[in-house]
Protein backbone atom coordinates (compact mmCIF):
# COMPACT_ATOMS: atom_id res chain seq x y z
CA UNK A 1 0.00 0.00 0.00
CA UNK A 2 1.79 3.16 -0.78
CA UNK A 3 2.04 5.73 1.65
CA UNK A 4 0.67 9.74 2.21
CA UNK A 5 4.86 10.49 1.30
CA UNK A 6 5.12 7.83 -1.78
CA UNK A 7 1.80 9.55 -3.15
CA UNK A 8 3.32 13.28 -2.77
CA UNK A 9 6.69 12.38 -4.19
CA UNK A 10 5.10 11.07 -7.02
CA UNK A 11 2.98 13.83 -7.75
CA UNK A 12 5.46 16.07 -7.24
CA UNK A 13 7.62 14.18 -10.01
CA UNK A 14 5.24 14.48 -12.21
CA UNK A 15 4.65 17.65 -11.91
CA UNK A 16 8.31 18.32 -12.18
CA UNK A 17 8.31 16.27 -15.55
CA UNK A 18 5.35 17.97 -17.06
CA UNK A 19 7.15 21.16 -16.13
CA UNK A 20 10.17 20.48 -17.64
CA UNK A 21 9.33 19.83 -20.78
CA UNK A 22 7.93 22.70 -21.98
CA UNK A 23 10.09 24.24 -24.19
CA UNK A 24 11.00 27.84 -25.34
CA UNK A 25 11.15 29.01 -28.71
CA UNK A 26 12.43 32.56 -29.60
CA UNK A 27 11.06 33.32 -33.48
CA UNK A 28 12.34 36.80 -34.64
CA UNK A 29 10.66 39.66 -36.71
CA UNK A 30 13.38 40.82 -38.71
CA UNK A 31 12.94 42.19 -42.38
CA UNK A 32 9.41 42.27 -42.40
CA UNK A 33 9.33 38.41 -42.04
CA UNK A 34 9.18 35.37 -39.36
CA UNK A 35 12.75 34.03 -38.76
CA UNK A 36 14.45 30.91 -36.66
CA UNK A 37 17.95 31.33 -36.90
CA UNK A 38 18.19 34.24 -39.63
CA UNK A 39 16.26 31.84 -42.02
CA UNK A 40 12.74 32.46 -42.66
CA UNK A 41 9.59 30.29 -41.34
CA UNK A 42 6.33 30.24 -42.93
CA UNK A 43 5.48 27.40 -40.70
CA UNK A 44 6.13 26.44 -37.28
CA UNK A 45 6.08 23.18 -35.10
CA UNK A 46 5.66 23.20 -31.14
CA UNK A 47 4.76 20.73 -28.18
CA UNK A 48 1.77 21.89 -26.02
CA UNK A 49 2.72 23.50 -23.15
CA UNK A 50 5.18 25.51 -25.05
CA UNK A 51 5.95 29.40 -25.48
CA UNK A 52 7.29 31.91 -27.92
CA UNK A 53 8.72 34.43 -27.57
CA UNK A 54 8.66 37.25 -30.16
CA UNK A 55 11.16 39.46 -30.87
CA UNK A 56 11.60 42.69 -32.64
CA UNK A 57 14.96 42.12 -34.55
CA UNK A 58 13.75 45.28 -36.59
CA UNK A 59 14.56 48.95 -36.31
CA UNK A 60 10.81 49.70 -36.19
CA UNK A 61 7.52 48.84 -34.47
CA UNK A 62 5.95 45.41 -34.87
CA UNK A 63 2.39 44.13 -33.73
CA UNK A 64 2.02 40.34 -33.59
CA UNK A 65 -1.70 39.02 -33.44
CA UNK A 66 -4.14 35.71 -33.85
CA UNK A 67 -7.29 35.87 -34.37
CA UNK A 68 -7.08 32.14 -34.53
CA UNK A 69 -9.39 29.77 -32.67
CA UNK A 70 -7.09 27.74 -30.63
CA UNK A 71 -5.31 31.24 -28.93
CA UNK A 72 -6.67 34.63 -29.18
CA UNK A 73 -4.10 37.34 -28.52
CA UNK A 74 -2.67 41.06 -29.55
CA UNK A 75 1.01 41.46 -28.60
CA UNK A 76 0.57 45.37 -28.89
CA UNK A 77 3.00 47.44 -31.13
CA UNK A 78 6.65 46.97 -29.63
CA UNK A 79 9.97 48.67 -31.23
CA UNK A 80 13.32 47.11 -31.89
CA UNK A 81 15.03 44.57 -29.08
CA UNK A 82 11.53 43.61 -27.43
CA UNK A 83 10.55 40.35 -26.77
CA UNK A 84 6.93 39.07 -25.43
CA UNK A 85 6.17 35.87 -25.15
CA UNK A 86 2.62 33.32 -25.64
CA UNK A 87 2.31 29.90 -24.25
CA UNK A 88 0.29 27.95 -26.02
CA UNK A 89 -1.47 25.46 -23.96
CA UNK A 90 -3.78 22.98 -26.29
CA UNK A 91 -2.93 21.20 -29.36
CA UNK A 92 -4.30 22.64 -32.98
CA UNK A 93 -3.13 25.17 -35.59
CA UNK A 94 -3.11 29.37 -34.98
CA UNK A 95 -2.23 31.97 -38.05
CA UNK A 96 0.17 35.10 -36.50
CA UNK A 97 0.49 37.66 -38.33
CA UNK A 98 1.16 41.66 -38.09
CA UNK A 99 -1.48 44.38 -37.60
CA UNK A 100 1.18 46.65 -39.03
CA UNK A 101 3.07 44.11 -41.98
CA UNK A 102 -0.08 42.29 -43.39
CA UNK A 103 2.44 40.39 -45.32
CA UNK A 104 4.03 39.02 -43.04
CA UNK A 105 2.28 35.38 -41.68
CA UNK A 106 2.88 32.20 -39.74
CA UNK A 107 1.55 28.88 -39.40
CA UNK A 108 1.86 27.64 -35.89
CA UNK A 109 1.20 24.24 -35.21
CA UNK A 110 1.10 22.67 -31.66
CA UNK A 111 1.57 19.18 -31.13
CU1 LIG B 1 5.24 43.88 -38.41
Amino acid sequence: MLSNKSVAVGLVALFYSVTVSAADHTLAQNSKSFKLNGSQVEEYTIKAGDTIYFKNEDPFFHNIFSLSDLKTFDLGSYPAGESKSVVFETPGEAEIECAIHPEMYLLLTVE
